[in-house]
């Protein structure tokens, strides 16, 4: 058999080897082939967290979208040790809400040697490279904070200085230590209440975004201050659910007694603002989803991403808190 003939055959063999092996597997996201996401969550620290992960799970089926889930029940040790688990399964993506800002350095340093796009949900990083991650997708922190702060001042702008003589006392409960949420709420609160001197945070401790730490922590808040304390600034509902109890036991009127201002606009606020029992709640939107799972299928698809999502929200006063619960999705 002539030697062009073998050639040939050879030739035409290793095409049809080619054509066995994975290497025109469809790409990530293409026809036929499910892109994989691996997705590690904080874990069940509030009801926001729990609508924040239904979303994610909802948009990725609707999407046929393969979701691989962790739960990091509240600790950074597992976060790491799951995106080092979706960097050796090779999933296509990988997409997280840190628990907190730093630590996050070398795990990112791996996922971008094995070539896999990180996508930050909900909660920042503080990292040395941008390339170390690809896009953040969430809530300005700082500007909730800011909301909280001017709901505030306008709030006792329309009391006359007979009505609240003297210094205003505010205890904060703030969010996980370390966590961009806590951080970013409280420097965009403090930033405008410095605008009035009047105005002083007198008490500020973690509530670690929990109810029942949050009124643990307002009962000392209660114990060392009492009736001092005119105003509760929480740095999410949860908390301040709790703490609503707290002044409850302690004899003392929620929502009048104490002016209570939260963050995130779960339905339980809505509940307690129409009870009278919380005076404002600043949005914060868990439904992250559909905007995480368009960008990935953009980035499996090889699309540029914006490099910041930022997702639009309000502000609800209990005055329009009836009207609204209704149309509450969280
Ligand atoms: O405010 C709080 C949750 O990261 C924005 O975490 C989220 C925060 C939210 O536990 O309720």
């Amino acid at each position: 058999m002539s030697r062009i003939i073998r050639l040939d055959l050879a030739f035409g063999l290793v095409v049809l080897l080619a054509a066995c092996s994975g290497s025109d597997q469809p790409a990530p996201g293409g026809e036929g082939s499910k892109i994989v996401l691996g997705f590690s969550q904080i874990g069940a620290e509030s009801e926001w967290q729990t609508a924040n992960i239904t979303s994610v799970r909802a948009a990725a089926a609707e999407a046929g979208i393969t979701l691989r889930i962790s739960d990091a029940q509240l600790k950074q040790e597992n976060q790491i040790e799951a995106l080092r688990s979706f960097i050796a399964q090779r999933v296509d993506v990988i997409a997280f809400s840190p628990v907190v800002e730093t630590g996050w350095e070398s795990v990112l340093r791996e996922a971008k040697a094995a070539e896999i796009p990180v996508i930050l949900t909900d909660r920042a990083v503080e990292v040395s490279e941008d390339t170390l991650y690809l896009t953040l997708i969430g809530s300005d922190f700082v500007e909730e904070g800011r909301k909280a702060g001017r709901w505030l001042l306008e709030h006792y702008s329309k009391e006359t200085a007979k009505d609240h003589p003297g210094d205003i006392n505010i205890v904060e409960l703030q969010g996980r230590v370390g966590s961009a949420p806590a951080n970013d709420r409280q420097k965009g609160f403090a930033e405008i209440i410095a605008a009035d001197p009047r105005f002083r945070i007198i008490r500020s401790q973690t509530g670690e975004f929990t109810r029942a730490k949050g009124k643990e922590v307002m009962e000392e808040f209660l114990k060392a201050e009492g009736r001092r304390i005119n105003v509760l600034f929480a740095h999410n509902d949860d908390m301040a659910l709790g703490a609503i109890q707290a002044i409850e036991e302690a004899g003392m009127k929620p929502g009048s007694d104490i002016t209570i201002i939260s963050i995130d606009g779960v339905k339980g606020a809505f509940e307690a603002m129409i009870a009278g029992k919380l005076n404002v709640t600043v949005e914060c939107n868990p439904l992250l989803g559909p905007q995480l799972i368009a960008a990935v299928k953009d980035v499996a698809a090889g699309k540029t991403i914006p490099r910041r999502i930022v997702t639009e929200e309000s502000v609800f006063p209990r005055e329009v808190a009836a009207q609204e619960l209704p149309k509450r999705k969280y």
